[in-house]
């Protein structure tokens, strides 16, 4: 009995205990987009609540044993979820609705600043992921584009054979991201007794829901892994996950410890996009002693576009093999894209031998420390890219494009960090490098937050070669992108989105850098900010309470930064009003004047008692509103980056 065999066996066993009964309904496809629309409820609250949206694609966490196999069972998961008091607290679900089936699950109290709530999207079919391919990689791809404004994270259920695979491709194909899309699964189904599947949902949960780590990984025993870095080492242990050249970004024990540091900082953010062009004429090629020259000829021939040449140690190969590499060199003059990676699983291609050389000669890309894994998604994605020619291509498999690889970092000690932490450290005693690292620690985010109050982008630079974090926030959560939104510093909003700043980070009132732009009328920031992906995340019917509350004092630039922001002028508050009838009430003629150019429903819209706009301006006999309100100009087209900027309309 091999040991997968015997662990199925195990399961077997294991099972009957804890397998709940079999739903008796079939869950309606449109139930979640119902479901999704409870979020802009009354009881919905940002600050209290995460969203997190579970595509479910397979895996051996739903799969029952049937017929003596493993197989997904459709329709199963979620009502068996209900039932399990650790991963869903039925009476909190009911203060959304008391319809049980628009309900969202809610993760019980985890001692977590937010409480978990989360749909799950089940995918028809569910799939053992030895059958996952590239469409199924876009299909999640979209589904997270098309939802993401309306989650804080995403978990997706996976199986674990391939699961390293779809982690690699999701992170490229998925740019720009902004938050956290976590994969899990596990190694028994989570129906069954000893089952590893419940922990690890739970800590996906908790992660895509409470921590801002924006970056595509595998969440496994306790482990967060980045994706594209992981690879499946064991198909019988409860650990069965490890990223062999990086350590975990975070782990998960009595306390979640984060990494900050290691997490994944982009040089520039745009508006979050997805691509689903990923050619998938590309292989693995490992190098054994004899290998013949015809195998790697027929291996490299039309339509190969790509190839991962496992090569030996740092990246050797046989140097003294001519037809082998004439092989490799007739290839790449044909412009396939050949990526050298080690078969070891630790450690770098570093071609400082002759015989790294001749690959290298042979124009033969070093893969630096990748795993095949994401050596394959990275060849599919730079290939897929028919706006770069060959040449930038090639830079681009050498380019670190989502943390696949490590990039040295020379490390220069700047006068910051020479004298001002170094004197700290003398007059507190400090010696040890673990207490000099904590200081580091507690002293850079003031050091940041001050550099960027006096806007100075030198000392922001200083900081960050000497190593210093800039997303990182202070005591009140306040980061530096938040620090210079409320302070209209254009230029230091730039640079930090160039560095990496996190658009999503929430100080400890839940304000992003976009909703203190919106609060001190800084239309340029919010524009950047808009066109770096950000968006405002309190619920429809709270925002239009404020844009109500602005109409009835007449803050017309206010109302401007609103509508900027991607703000839906039209929603109605608690009450059914609009900000255009609260602006009419209370005379509030400039803001009146701004909405009717901007707005489309809420001009003719009633509210409870039948008043429109315009009526209401009749009632109260204000012969410049009714003017105003009958001569409506052409709609103002909102541009993608946020809205027209300059002139009121
Ligand atoms: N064969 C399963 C899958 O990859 C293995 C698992 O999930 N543990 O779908």
């Amino acid at each position: 009995m091999d040991k997968e065999t015997s662990n199925a066996e195990l399961h077997k066993e294991t099972q009957t205990t804890e397998v709940v009964g079999k739903p008796e309904r079939k869950r309606h496809p449109s139930m979640l987009e119902e479901q999704i629309s409870i979020f802009n409820s009354l009881e919905y609250d940002p600050q209290k609540h995460a969203r997190v949206l579970v595509l479910y694609t397979g895996g051996t966490i739903g799969m029952c044993w049937k017929n003596g196999a493993y197989c997904p069972e459709p329709n199963f998961l979620v009502d068996a979820i209900k039932r399990y008091p650790h991963l869903h607290d039925s009476s909190y679900a009911t203060v959304f609705t008391p319809d049980v089936d628009l309900q969202p699950l809610v993760l019980p109290d985890c001692h977590e600043p937010k409480t978990i709530l989360y749909y799950v999207k089940e995918y028809d079919p569910l799939l053992d992921s030895s059958n996952m391919t590239a469409e199924e990689w876009s299909n999640i791809a979209k589904d997270i584009y098309d939802q993401y404004e309306a989650f804080d994270g995403f978990v997706i259920l996976h199986g674990t054979d391939t699961m390293s695979y779809t982690a690699s491709a999701l992170s490229f194909m998925l740019e720009n991201l902004g938050k956290p899309v976590i994969l899990t699964g596990s190694q028994i189904p989570i129906f069954e007794v000893r089952s590893d599947g419940r922990d690890n949902f739970i800590g996906a949960l908790v992660l895509a829901g409470c921590y801002k780590i924006p970056e595509v990984c595998i969440y496994f025993n306790h482990k967060l892994l980045r994706g594209n870095r992981s690879t499946k080492v064991d198909n019988s242990a409860f650990d069965a996950f490890d990223s062999p050249n990086m350590k975990p970004i975070a782990s998960v024990e009595i306390k979640i410890y984060v990494d900050t540091d290691s997490i994944f900082r982009p040089h520039k953010l745009n508006k979050f996009a997805f691509m689903t062009n990923m050619i998938q004429n590309v292989a693995v090629l490992r190098l054994f002693p004899s290998i013949t020259a015809s195998t790697v000829k027929y291996f490299l021939r039309d339509p190969i576009a790509g190839v991962v040449l496992q090569t030996y140690g740092a990246g050797n190969g046989p140097q003294k093999r001519k037809d082998i590499l004439d092989a490799f060199r007739e290839a790449t003059d044909r412009g396939v894209l050949i990526i050298n990676i080690s078969q070891c699983s630790r450690g770098v291609v570093n071609p400082s031998y002759e015989t790294g050389q001749a690959l290298l000669e042979c124009g033969i890309i070093p893969g630096h420390d990748m795993t095949p894994e994401a050596a394959l998604a990275k060849l599919s994605y730079v290939l897929g890219k028919t706006e770069w020619d060959y040449q930038q291509k090639r830079a681009m498999i050498l380019q670190n494009l989502r943390g696949e690889l490590t990039v040295k970092q020379s490390r220069q000690l700047s006068i910051i960090d020479a004298d001002l932490i170094e004197a700290v450290a003398q007059v507190m005693q400090v010696s040890s490098s673990e207490e000099m690292a904590a200081l580091r620690r507690v002293l850079y985010p003031s050091l940041i937050c001050n550099a960027t109050r006096s806007g100075s982008i030198a000392t922001l630079e200083s900081l960050k070669s000497a190593g210093a974090n800039l997303r990182v926030g202070d005591y009140d959560g306040n980061t530096a992108l938040h620090i210079a939104a409320t302070n209209g510093l254009v230029d230091v909003v730039k640079f930090l989105i160039d560095n990496g700043a996190n658009i999503f980070a929430e100080d400890q009132w839940g304000y992003t850098a976009l909703d203190n732009a919106v609060r001190f009328d800084r239309f340029e920031i919010i524009r950047i900010l808009r066109a770096a992906g950000a968006h405002l995340k309190q619920s429809p019917t709270k925002i239009a309470s404020e844009l109500c509350y602005t109409a009835a004092k007449d803050e017309v630039d206010r109302l401007r930064s609103f509508y900027f922001a991607g703000a839906n002028l039209d929603q109605e508050d608690y009450n059914g009003c609009t900000a255009l009838l609260t602006a009419v009430r209370h005379r509030s003629v400039s803001c009146v004047k701004f909405l009717v150019g901007v707005c489309e429903s809420s001009i003719s819209q009633k509210d409870r008692c039948g008043f429109t706009p315009y009526s209401e301006a009749e009632r109260m006999k204000d012969k410049d509103l009714m003017y105003i309100l009958s001569h409506i100009p052409p709609k103002i087209k909102q541009t993608e980056s946020g809205g027209k900027l300059n002139g009121s309309p």
